[in-house]
Order: structure tokens, then sequence, then C-alpha cells
């Protein structure tokens, strides 16, 4: 039987090979495995934890909190604000940044994170699950600001998910590929389970909320139309539909067999440039997808070149299998006709 390489063997050889994951970056990995270790306890229990339902409160998104939208935010702050490793950390749940308490040294990285994404599965017990990114807090700046954290997806330093499903695996990239990690609940802890994630260029699958439609832009009612079609149609294959409403786990999915994913802009909030957001769901997201071979744009720019101007501000998510992905975002770019 082959051996278990737990997450900590596997980030100390990674540290040891190619310097991408400096100690301080290894500790914050793994206090944050540890920590969605705890939140998959607490969303293992569900109704015999009395964690289910809503919190009674709305988060900055103007979303109503679910009881574990704000214990895994909890468990994120407490497990990461006395390790050293960070400066500050920012959360969908939370309006502004966090600052490390004076009490506590200060590092030099910044963790983003959605806690809990997916919380309307919550209750029917659909997985969910944990994406973060990590940045590095600019060179100088003394007292972390909000503006600090400004920064494109190009520059993360590491980023993943905990997907709380059947299985709970996390899945993280340092930038030298994409690794998936299965929670032992025997051992507690993660251990290796893949790596060196591909994504088929090709797919026969596409993820989005069809009941939207009427609201999308034409490049999108014409890709999607283009598939509904399958092989009568210029596709020439037929297409199967997946839609779990939590972003991590149709990333998962994607990320095992292929697809595509779009939650693209829609003109019931024009001012808005879709539904995801940028800093903590995209970004990490996308890193992720590129790194296992796939590609990630807004509709007509790669998602991790965008400069960021809000922390809570929004993007298009087209994400998924390379070809699949140039062809929607080559639709986007096409003269409108007429023009
Ligand atoms: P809809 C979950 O609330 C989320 O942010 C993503 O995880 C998911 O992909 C999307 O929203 C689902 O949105 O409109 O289909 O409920």
């Amino acid at each position: 039987m082959s051996q278990k390489i737990s997450l900590t063997r596997y980030l100390v050889e990674q540290q040891r090979q190619d310097g991408h994951i400096p100690p301080e970056l290894r500790l914050l990995l793994e206090i944050v495995a540890r920590a969605c270790k705890s939140i998959s306890q607490a969303v293992n229990k569900g109704a015999l934890g009395g964690v289910l339902g809503t919190a009674g409160s709305e988060n900055v998104q103007g979303e109503v909190q679910k009881k574990l939208d704000i214990i895994a935010n909890e468990v994120l702050i407490e497990a990461n604000e006395w390790g050293g490793h960070l400066a500050a950390m920012a959360s969908e749940e939370m309006d502004s940044i966090y600052l490390v308490p004076n009490r506590y040294p200060q590092g030099e990285y910044l963790l983003l994170f959605d806690p809990l994404d997916g919380s309307s599965n919550i209750d029917v017990n659909v997985s969910i699950g944990t994406i973060f990114s990590v940045l590095k807090k600019p060179e100088g700046s003394a007292a972390v600001e909000e503006k600090d954290f400004l920064q494109a997806g190009n520059k993360q330093v590491a980023a993943g998910y905990c997907v709380y499903g059947p299985q709970t695996t996390l899945v993280l990239t340092v930038g030298d590929g994409v690794a998936m990690f299965t929670l032992d609940r025997e051992q507690g802890s993660f251990v290796l389970t893949e790596e060196n994630v591909q994504i088929p260029a090709d797919t026969k699958e596409f993820a989005i909320n069809m009941s939207n439609m009427r609201h999308w832009d034409e490049p999108v009612k014409r890709y999607i139309d283009e598939c509904l079609q399958g092989k009568e149609g210029p596709r020439g294959k037929d297409f199967n539909m997946r839609w779990i409403a939590s972003m991590v786990a149709d990333v998962h999915r994607i990320l095992t067999r292929g697809g595509v994913f779009m939650y693209p802009w829609d003109k019931r909030e024009p001012q808005k440039a879709g539904k995801l957001r940028l800093m903590y769901e995209a970004n990490p997201m996308s890193w992720l997808i590129e790194q296992a071979g796939g590609a990630a744009t807004n509709g007509r720019q790669r998602i991790l070149d965008l400069q960021p101007g809000k922390l809570h501000e929004r993007v298009s998510v087209v994400l998924g299998s390379k070809n699949e992905v140039e062809r929607i975002t080559a639709y986007h770019l096409e003269p409108k006709a007429g023009l």
C-alpha cells in the first residue's frame, strides 16, 4: 500500500524542493487547514449541533447570515490571529478588514476568505465550502489598510478551498500545480489524494443558473443556446448541465472531470458586474483553474489580471475547460451586430 502523504509532509517537501512555500506560508496553510477541519466538524453535526438556520443578521452583501456562516468566520479568525504569520484578514462576512490585534506579532501575509460559500445549501444538506486567498502585505506599509488588499489575482501566493461534501477535501495551489487532500477522520489529518490536477481542454458539461436566461447578455445566450441544440446544432455534440448553486462544489467537479462554470453579468442589477466576489471567490478559484490547465475570464478579460477597486466588488465569472472558456470569451469580444 502506497505510503500516505500528509498535508504537513507535502508542504515541507514542497518547501524543500522549490522554495514556493516559505516557513511562514507553510504555517499559514496548515492553520487554515486545521480551521477547515473544525468547520467540517461543525457542518457535519448539522441539526445535531444546533448550527442550522439563520443567525438573524445580514452581511455586508445584504445577505441573510446563516449560523454556520458566522461560526466559520469566527473559527478562521481565531485560528489565524495569534500565529504571527498574518498582518490582516478580510472576509465576505465582515464589512471591513480585520487587523491582527496588537497583542500578537504581525506577519507579512494577508488572508482573504469566504468562510462558508454556498450557504443556501446548508439547510438542505448539499456540499458547501470555504474559499481562501493569500496575498503578501505590500512592502513598507506600516499599518495595513484596506487598499493593501486591492491587489490583482495574479499577485496571490496561495489559494484554495475546502469542500464539505461526502468527503472533506482541501484543494490547494501555491503556483506549482493543484493538489487535493482528503480528510482522514480516523487520523484527523488531510492526506494527499491527487496532485498535478489537469482539466480537459474540451467538455460536454456546462454549469449555469438557467432560470436567469432572460437576463443574460447576448454572447451568453448564444453560447448556451448552441449547447442546448446539441448534435443537431453548430457544436455537433450533445451537452449535459449541472448547477449545484455552490461554487465550491461546481468548481470541484470541474477540477475533477472538466466542464465550464458561468455566473455572468445580467441585467437585473446592471451596475453590478456580476454576483460573485472578485477578491475571495473568483480570484482564488481562477488561479486554481489556471494552475490545472483551464482558463478564467469575466467574459472579456483574464480574471487574474483585473485590478480591484473595492474589497467586496463583484465580477462576472466564466471558468473551466480552456477551449470552452476561450469560445465564450471570443463571443463576448465579437463586435456587436449593427454597431
Ligand atoms: P444562485 C452561493 O450563494 C454563491 O455565492 C455561489 O457559491 C454559487 O455559485 C452562486 O452563489 C449560486 O447563485 O443565484 O444560483 O443561487
